[in-house]
Parts: structure tokens; C-alpha cells; sequence
């Protein structure tokens, strides 16, 4: 009889429609492939080279006021720019390009260059909170955006370029490919069920317990049952919602704090400032209403198995389909026990 958790098998992603093969008795593998350094040593409060910290100067020249709690500034190197003429090329069915209006943002969520959601106080997580709802609102209010993308990108080995606190938002005419997938199972789960597709989710999980994480009244953290990488993990509000803009207040405290404990969990894991990359994924800017929406957040880590043996997505993976080892339940168990 087939064993869940030794035998190969292949999970359903229902939010994407795509697999994910899962080899659980390969966890015993040696490893002789590449091996990180730890993380940097400690930072100062206030670094006089950062391009973040209060009062200093950006690559482009400006300069940075002596804020006190969140700072909002356009991409000093944005990918999209509002003024982008309108064009589109198709040639054959096969070669088509359009152009993409867009804004870039970046949010830094604290004037101390040594923070981490991890480490920030709650009240200041908040306005970390109440500055993504603003944005979400601003840049999703004006009529060429039709997505705003809420994402940071956490520790060198994820590609960020600088420790302070900071996340980025990318908003842009067009659905992002990820968001594109979701929106479409969202939609017709809710066409075919007249349910919300992540409502159904996030009970399926809450009843079995296997993969749940962590939970406040308001969020439930669980490794999805399709899960990508080792430790991914998925913050899915409890209330069915499409967006940030529609948190209650004491939600938005309730968001900061599993936002604070997921990542002090992580970082209690393998006893290092633990690297993801996360973002939000919600309802698309283009005037619809979208019923079909859950507000949810993914953390999507690269550590596989201590603070310097990362996952590398290649190979199969690349040209077949996403693997992983050690199961969503084992994973899930660990970070509880975290
Ligand atoms: P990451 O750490 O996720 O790379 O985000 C930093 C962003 O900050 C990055 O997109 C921008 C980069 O373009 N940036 C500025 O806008 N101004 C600067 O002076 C340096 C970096
Ligand atoms: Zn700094």
C-alpha cells in the first residue's frame, strides 16, 4: 500500500493547476554541492552607506528625510514607468508584445537599519500595515493599474540588495503571470462550487491539523499541501476577503503580529536572520469587483535543510515540474516545533 509519507508521489496545486512531485525517501541524499556562508554579522542602527537609512543619500541623488516610521519612495530604478506609451505587436499569432505601464515603489518599514519583521515592535509592524493598505489604494486607484504586487525580498541569498527593512511594490497594467493562474482557479472554483475556493482550503487544513503552523484569530499559517519549497508556508486571512483595503483595523494588528511570528519562527529554525522571499497575492485593480479573491500572503524560503544548504530549483524542476524531498507535513511539524 502506498505510504504518504515515504513513497513518490505527485501533489495538485489548485490555486496554480500545476504538480508538484514529492520523494520523501530522498531526504537521506548526501550533499557535496554548494554550501553559503552564514548570514552577515550584526548591523548597526544607522548605517551612514545605506541608501535606506533616514537622511542618506539614494543612488539617484536624492535624499532621504529623517523619517520616523515608514518611508515611501518611486524606484530610483523602477522596471515600470507610469509614462509608457501605449503599443502592441503581434505578428503570426506567435510573436506578441505589448507595452506595460506601471509604478514602482519601495517601502521601508522602519528608520532602524538593523530591523527585521522579526524583531519590530507591534505597533510599528502596524504602520507597516497601514502604509501597504495606502499603497494598495493609491497606486491600485489609478486607472492604468490594473495589479499591485506587495513583495520583499529578504537576505542576500534571495537577491536583496540591502539588510534594512524595506519591501518593494511593483504595480503594473497587467496581471502578473502568478496572479493570472490564481485569478483564473479562483474564478471558476467559484463559478463550478459557488464557494470560495481558499475558505474551503483553509478549512480542509484547519481540520486535518498536519500542515498548520501557527494561527491568530484573524490568520492561519500552514505549508500548502502542494508546497514548492522546504519550509514555504501561506498566511490565508480567516475571513473571506479580496484585499488588504478590506482588514478591520484590529485585523490589520492581527496581520501584523502572525507577519512578526512567522518570521521570529523562521528565524528560531536554523538560528539565522532566515532568508525568503514573500509577497501578498489579492483582488486585481481593474474596477472589478472579484468576489472569487481571498487575501493571502506566501513565504517562499530557499533553505532546505540548515542556514547554508539551500534548495536550488533546476534541472527537472525547470524543465519538468517543481520536486521537493522532506513532506509539507514534516516541514509544517518542524517550524510548529520552531
Ligand atoms: P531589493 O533589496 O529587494 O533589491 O530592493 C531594493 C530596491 O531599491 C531595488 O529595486 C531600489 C532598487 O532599484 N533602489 C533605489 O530605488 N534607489 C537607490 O538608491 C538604490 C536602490
Ligand atoms: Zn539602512
Amino acid at each position: 500500500m502506498l505510504d504518504w509519507n515515504q513513497d513518490p508521489h505527485r501533489r495538485y496545486n489548485p490555486l496554480t493547476r500545476e504538480w508538484v512531485l514529492v520523494s520523501p525517501h530522498r531526504t537521506q541524499r548526501p550533499w557535496q554541492g554548494q554550501v553559503e556562508g552564514k548570514a552577515g554579522a550584526a548591523q548597526p542602527e544607522y548605517d551612514p552607506e545605506c541608501y535606506l537609512c533616514p537622511g542618506n543619500a539614494r543612488a539617484g541623488g536624492a535624499q532621504n528625510p529623517a523619517y520616523e516610521a515608514t518611508f515611501v519612495f518611486d524606484n530610483d530604478y523602477a522596471a515600470l514607468k507610469p509614462y509608457t506609451p501605449p503599443g502592441r505587436f503581434e505578428r503570426g499569432g506567435l510573436l506578441i508584445a505589448e507595452s506595460e505601464p506601471g509604478i514602482c515603489r519601495v517601502v521601508c518599514f522602519s528608520p532602524k537599519h538593523n530591523l527585521t519583521m522579526a524583531n519590530m515592535a507591534p505597533a510599528d509592524l502596524r504602520k507597516v500595515v497601514d502604509q501597504w493598505v495606502e499603497q494598495y489604494a493609491d497606486l491600485g486607484g489609478r486607472p492604468f493599474i490594473g495589479y499591485v504586487q506587495i513583495f520583499e525580498n529578504r537576505g542576500a541569498m534571495m537577491g536583496a540588495s540591502n539588510p534594512h527593512p524595506h519591501c518593494q511594490i511593483w504595480s503594473s497594467r497587467a496581471l502578473p503571470n502568478e496572479v493570472a493562474k490564481e485569478q483564473s482557479a479562483q474564478a471558476e472554483w467559484r463559478e463550478r462550487n459557488g464557494t470560495c475556493l481558499l475558505c474551503e482550503y483553509a478549512r480542509l487544513e484547519a481540520e486535518a491539523g498536519a500542515r498548520v503552523v501557527d494561527a491568530n484569530e484573524g490568520f492561519l499559517v500552514v505549508v500548502p499541501f502542494w508546497a514548492i519549497w522546504p519550509f514555504e508556508t501561506m498566511v490565508l486571512a480567516r475571513r473571506h476577503l479580496p484585499s488588504v483595503d478590506k482588514l478591520f483595523s484590529p485585523e490589520r494588528d492581527l496581520l501584523a503580529d502572525i507577519l512578526k511570528r512567522t518570521t521570529a519562527r523562521y528565524d528560531r529554525l536554523f538560528g539565522v536572520s532566515f532568508p525568503y522571499s514573500m509577497g501578498f497575492h489579492q483582488r486585481p485593480t481593474d474596477g472589478e469587483e472579484h468576489p472569487e479573491w481571498h487575501l493571502h500572503a506566501h513565504f517562499l524560503p530557499p533553505l532546505l535543510r540548515s542556514a547554508t544548504v539551500r534548495k536550488f530549483m533546476v534541472g527537472y524542476e525547470l524543465l519538468g515540474t517543481p520536486q521537493r524531498d522532506i513532506t509539507p507535513e514534516a516541514a509544517a511539524e518542524r517550524l510548529r516545533k520552531a
